[in-house]
């Protein structure tokens, strides 16, 4: 604990009323309503020179758990003060307290003395952001409150590593909002203090799901990297804008980098393509939709679909449902999106595209897009993109893969064959905060002509966009979107490729993908397990059933996927309370209810995955 130093206040006044709410205020619920505060002041104090401190007497060396309280003296000046808190165990702590036990606080010190009370010494203190910096001398209290949020959240990581930790301490909505052991949701007129919201950070945490967990297998995105998420605290320090260059010089040349090697990577001629950091997978493909419209309509821009004839654009049936969205939102309608066939892997199936181009064409529909996915969500499927490519090329399409998924493979040289054919594309989605790990968010949108996505979208504001400033314009990227402001995004991903290279992503993702060989051949050994594809998994993604003893021996009939429909999710809202896995589950078509085993968490190993097959097992082997 570095040594405190007190700051003051412009605004000194007497400590009165309102000082004494506010201290009451941010003393841990329940213990307020039975706190005397009694101010023993000579003089005008400011807020932060009166400062009520609450000392925790070793509570930890409770052995009982009970806490010890007690009155203790602070030798040099004679102050009393009352021990009886601790930052962080709030109202827990409070109804320990004897409940005979008059609770008077009578305590007050100078800057100076104060610091001397608490040097060397953890303390809970009752301050106010408003007395963090820009404050006057709010130096060394803005490094001791960020010190102790940094430790939270350290704290935190250690246990989000730990297999021996729970994944989530479960509670439902309502629960939350009213309020659980003295976190309360709810927002006041009044100022909390610094205290509370380290409690508040604290409880945030603990009542979150720990997504960096090694049996965290939920979503796509999983994982904790640390550098990404030193990458992250300092974009969050930086909190500038991507609009322009010269609001953020740095991370936009950093996305230019970015780009050009993303580029380079898909196999297009880095000069020539384009991109840009959007807010997450489905916007990267409402922007492919929205370039491959204007492409073909450049008049849409300025004069809306109305000029338009009827549009029709192509997804696999197992494509993302952030097409359809985008179709919505761009005013090309759902109807408008058509859906092709897969085969039994989830692969769209290329005469199927034909056909279905053909048949629009013939109803008089114009088709102007097809959307290809490179690693769909649920089965992990790759569309044929050579095939894909050459229909595109016939019926002049344009071609964009969404790559959200399974753009990171691009980066392992024994896998990458997979997305052959996502050079010849016009477009291609990426989430780096996919398979890549990178924190969330960190989704790209790529372009092979370069240039479009400033003639779409630029307005051309012009007190943003000035044309004659000191610097190349071309870094004011900010006009390509079709947002103002944008987050920085990039930052992380740049540091991730500094520290791991391309050849530490490669081996991260073949690990991922060895992990998930590993998972099929396990379940395929167990007759209580049934994949739903039968063969080596292409990607990280392996569904398949659990079935208990009862309906083992049961023939597929109408009656027992009843049943088997409702396994999955009674495991999985079990897995959630006891908070030891987490894993997705959907159906699809007509099969019902089947997990989803997917890698992408670092943190994972393979005594993880053999613990996952057991515990969905234990839970539901009496189902
Ligand atoms: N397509 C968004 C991610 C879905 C998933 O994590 O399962």
């Amino acid at each position: 604990m570095p040594r405190h130093k007190a700051c003051c206040n412009t605004h000194a006044e007497p400590p009165g009323r309102r000082q004494h709410t506010a201290m009451c205020q941010s003393m841990p619920r329940g213990l307020r309503e039975r706190v005397t505060m009694e101010v023993v002041s000579q003089r005008p104090l400011g807020v932060s020179e009166s400062l009520y401190y609450f000392y925790q007497v070793p509570l930890f060396t409770s052995v009982s758990g009970e806490v010890h309280w007690e009155e203790s003296r602070v030798a040099s000046s004679g102050w009393v003060v009352l021990l009886f808190s601790h930052s962080g165990v709030p109202d827990s702590l409070a109804a320990q307290v004897p409940k005979d036990l008059e609770i008077k606080v009578k305590f007050l010190v100078t800057a100076n003395d104060l610091a001397a009370f608490l040097t060397n010494r953890p303390c809970c203190l009752f301050l106010f952001s408003l007395d963090l910096l820009p404050s006057k001398e709010g130096e060394d209290l803005t490094k001791c409150f960020l010190l102790r949020v940094v430790n939270i959240l350290l704290h935190y990581i250690e246990k989000t590593f730990s297999d021996k930790s729970k994944i989530l301490d479960f509670h439902h909505p309502h629960q939350l909002l009213e309020g659980l052991d003295g976190f309360d949701l709810e927002l006041s007129d009044h100022p909390e203090s610094l205290e509370q919201l380290l409690v508040d950070c604290t409880d945030t945490l603990k009542y979150g799901v720990k997504t960096g967990h090694p049996r965290y297998f939920n979503q796509l995105s999983s994982g904790l990297d640390v550098i990404g998420l030193a990458g992250e605290w300092l974009t969050a320090t930086a909190n500038t804008n991507m609009f322009t260059y010269e609001i953020a010089p740095v991370f936009t040349v950093m996305e230019t980098v970015l780009l050009k090697k993303m580029c380079g990577i898909i196999g297009w001629r880095e000069t020539e393509a384009d991109g840009i950091f959007s807010p997450g997978g489905s916007i990267s493909n409402l922007y492919g939709i929205l370039v491959a419209r204007y492409k073909q309509y450049p008049e849409i821009k300025a004069r809306g679909m109305a000029v338009l004839p009827c549009i029709v654009l192509f997804v696999s049936e197992q494509g993302h449902y952030s097409i359809k969205k985008a179709a919505a939102t761009l005013g090309i309608g759902t109807d408008n999106v058509i859906e092709v066939k897969c085969d039994e892997r989830g692969k769209m199936i290329p005469a199927e595209l034909e056909k279905n181009i053909l048949q629009a064409k013939r109803k008089g529909q114009t088709p102007f897009c097809v959307v290809a996915t490179a690693g769909s969500t649920v089965f992990g499927a790759f569309d044929p993109l050579h095939d894909i490519a050459d229909i595109c090329e016939t019926h002049k399409l344009w071609m964009h893969v969404d790559a959200a998924w399974g753009g990171g493979l691009l980066l392992s040289r024994k896998h990458s064959c997979k997305l052959s054919g996502i050079e010849r594309a016009d477009s291609v989605t990426w989430n780096p905060h996919k398979l890549m790990g990178v924190p969330l968010q960190c989704s790209a949108v790529l372009t092979r002509e370069k240039g479009l996505l400033g003639a779409c979208n630029q307005m051309q504001a012009e007190y943003l966009f000035q044309p004659d400033k000191v610097y190349n314009i071309n870094f004011d990227t900010g006009d390509k979107t079709i947002q103002c402001g944008r987050h920085v995004d990039v930052f992380k991903l740049w540091l991730m490729w500094k520290a791991k290279g391309t050849y530490g992503f490669e081996v991260q993702i073949d690990r991922y993908m060895e992990l998930a060989k590993y998972f099929y051949k396990v379940l395929k050994k167990k007759d209580n397990f049934k994949l739903v594809f039968d063969a080596e998994p292409e990607f990280t993604n392996v569904c398949f059933w659990y079935f208990p003893p009862r309906l083992k021996h049961i023939p597929k009939s109408f009656e027992r996927d009843q049943e088997l429909q409702k396994i999955a999710p009674k495991i999985k809202a079990q897995m959630i309370v006891e908070g030891t896995a987490m894993l997705s589950y959907q159906p699809c078509g007509d099969k019902v209810n089947f997990f989803r085993m997917v890698f992408s968490n670092p943190a994972t190993r393979q005594t993880d995955v053999d613990y996952l097959i057991d515990e969905i097992q234990r839970l539901g082997k009496d189902l």
